[in-house]
């Protein structure tokens, strides 16, 4: 415990208002953990899948009207309107306080409130920031355990300061109406109420290390993003590290834990996983940006995870995982999800818990008929994973040459390109726009503007949020070079013409063969495109015309594109910077020259 006056008094604050039956404090012990996790099985809020074959496993569903982030029921509460902007969500702090105080009066009596210390970042490093969560959830409490590193040592960092981030979290009624993700970054406050799902409650996760964080990285000359982070080992045993910001379900995880394609596993290459969701980036002594993963642990997409498609990913939830909203296979008591395998489990139940028929499966209707939900996830120990980087707990991070943004994009995107300078990378970041889907609640599929994957998770102004890029490319004396990539083209009956995953690691090559100019260009209206034959596609089945074809930049697809640009910038409103203005302007005139 702690004699901290500002934890002990905001405690008795909060408990005072949700009045649980009793306070429980997390010591981040495996004791605690296993005697949490038998009461959760009791009580019938987590089911214990076959320990044989998945030892330390658990089975999670989610209230079925709660299976997603609401990003029309979050909010950034800054003073003024004007500073929280137009793409985000805003009610008045004061207005807020009262309105959700009434919502967590009384909300955890009859319940247990747990005391969660949690750090993102090495705990005591010069990188962490802590937090400390009160939740009514066991649910959290045990995801938090192995997202976040948790327990008495973060209390001894955080001293008898008062600089933590203060997270109240209450299930309350689950009401859908009344569901609230709300942000005060002025006082480093986050409350979250009626939702019991994972990037709503997990308040380290994208409340805290996105929204707060990047908040504080705009005051303190950092960055927080939304990025993997990931090393390439060459033959040579030299490694070089990228950070790729791509919206949520749109292949972070994947890309993170990609396994070389064989040509190149041959010649010795090798991939490490630092991060797959979450970037802190900082300017290192040596003038270069680096970034360190503040997670501890993956929170991914079920669906589509098999060992084909990301065996690594696979791999970390063989042991201590938590599974959310997938199929529960009552032949042995383990978990199915779609694209895991063509065996769907004859005696299952789906993720709503009833008896499931996988004959009826309707790709129309995925949420319907699916046994597991599209945004079921798992939450496992990043220390689970095969290719986990040696500088995982490196508190400095690793130093980044290529920071990489994408999208899904049926058409416009090419496979790859490379922006002409920073101020133009940030250009490339503002305009991205991706495919919706369904890591967020909404119609799935649909084409928004998701600058830098960032749209849900800027704690701030989105044009004051690109002032600082620009800001801080002036005061980077090295910075990374920066690309946009694009594995989602299809062609005209919709299937992707990339065949992905693994063979990524091709585009990523030739991303860091440009960072040391050892690569030629053209130089396109958009930026610079690889010419085909520098893709290395030795064993694949793919065409050097279909490569030209995944290259081409379609110039009436673009003009239309500019039109959508314009309108969204003037969505984000007066704070977009004028440089950015006169980049759109000149990559217009450069595709109508
Ligand atoms: P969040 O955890 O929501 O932030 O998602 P993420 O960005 O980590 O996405 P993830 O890697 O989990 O991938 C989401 C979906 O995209 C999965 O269904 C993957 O199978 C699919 N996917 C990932 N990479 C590729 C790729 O290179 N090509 C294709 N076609 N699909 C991919
Ligand atoms: C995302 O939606 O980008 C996620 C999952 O990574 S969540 O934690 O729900 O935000
Ligand atoms: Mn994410």
């Amino acid at each position: 415990m702690t004699k901290n006056k500002f934890i002990l008094n905001w405690i008795d604050e909060m408990a005072a208002m949700t009045k649980p039956d009793k306070i429980v404090w997390i010591d981040g012990s495996d004791a605690q953990r296993d005697a949490l996790r038998e009461e959760a099985c009791s009580t019938g809020e987590m089911i214990k899948l076959n320990q044989e074959l998945l030892p330390g496993c658990y089975l999670h569903r989610t209230a079925v009207n709660d299976v997603a982030r609401v990003e029309g029921r979050t909010f950034i509460c800054t003073r003024t309107k004007e500073d929280a902007g137009n793409i985000n969500n805003w009610i008045d702090p004061k207005e807020c306080y009262d309105r959700l105080g009434k919502l967590f009066t009384g909300s955890m009596k009859g319940r247990t409130m747990y005391v969660i210390p949690y750090s993102m970042g090495i705990v005591g490093s010069d990188f962490a920031k802590y937090g400390i969560e009160l939740t009514d959830s066991i649910y959290v409490v045990l995801n938090m355990l192995i997202m976040t590193r948790v327990g008495n040592e973060v209390l001894d960092a955080i001293g008898d300061s008062a600089d933590f981030i203060k997270g109240l979290h209450s299930k309350a009624q689950l009401d859908e109406q009344n569901r609230y993700i709300v942000h005060f970054p002025e006082d480093n406050t986050i409350w979250s109420v009626n939702s019991g799902y994972g990037g709503n409650v997990l308040l380290g996760k994208k409340c805290f290390a996105l929204r707060i964080a990047s908040f504080l990285g705009r005051k303190e000359h950092w960055m927080a993003e939304h990025m993997l982070i990931l090393g390439v080992e060459y033959p040579n045993g030299e490694t070089k590290y990228v950070s790729a910001a791509f919206p949520s379900a749109c292949g972070k995880t994947n890309l993170a834990m990609l396994i070389p394609p064989e040509v190149y596993r041959k010649k010795g290459y090798k991939v490490w996983t630092v991060g797959d969701d979450i970037a802190w980036l900082r300017i290192g002594k040596d003038g270069r940006l680096w970034a360190m993963n503040p997670e501890n642990g993956f929170f991914g997409v079920a669906p589509g995870t098999n060992d084909k498609s990301n065996p690594n990913a696979l791999a970390t939830t063989k042991e201590g995982a938590i599974f959310t909203n997938v199929c529960h296979n009552l032949e042995n008591n383990t978990v199915w999800w779609e694209g895991l395998d063509k065996n769907p489990p004859v005696n299952a139940l789906n993720w709503r818990g009833e008896k499931w028929d996988y004959t009826k499966y309707d790709k129309a209707d995925k949420v319907g008929t699916s046994g597991a939900h599209p945004n079921s996830r798992f939450t496992a120990k990043a220390t689970n994973c095969p290719c986990l980087s040696k500088e995982f707990n490196n508190p400095a991070g690793v130093p980044i040459s290529a920071i990489i943004f994408g999208g899904r994009r049926a058409r416009t995107a090419p496979l790859v390109y490379q922006s002409t300078s920073w101020q133009n990378g940030t250009f490339v970041g503002s305009i991205m726009a991706s495919e919706t889907t369904a890591a967020a609640s909404g119609a799935v599929g649909v084409v928004r503007r998701d600058p830098m994957a960032m749209r849900p998770f800027v704690g701030y102004n989105m044009g004051d949020y690109w002032q600082h890029w620009l800001d801080m490319g002036k005061i980077i004396p090295n910075a990374p070079k920066i690309f946009h990539v694009n594995w989602f083209r299809t062609d005209d009956e919709g299937n992707f013409i990339w065949p992905g995953f693994g063979d990524n690691l091709r585009v990523v090559d030739w991303i860091l063969a440009r960072c040391e100019d050892k690569v030629d260009a053209d130089l396109t209206p958009i930026g610079y495109v690889p010419k085909a034959e520098d893709l290395n596609i030795e064993g694949l089945d793919i065409s050097l015309d279909t490569i030209k074809g995944l290259l081409s930049v379609d110039r009436d697809a673009w003009l239309a594109d500019v039109e959508n640009i314009k309108e969204f910038y003037t969505l984000v409103g007066d704070r977009v910077p004028a440089v950015l203005k006169e980049e759109l302007a000149a990559l217009e005139a450069r595709l109508k020259a």
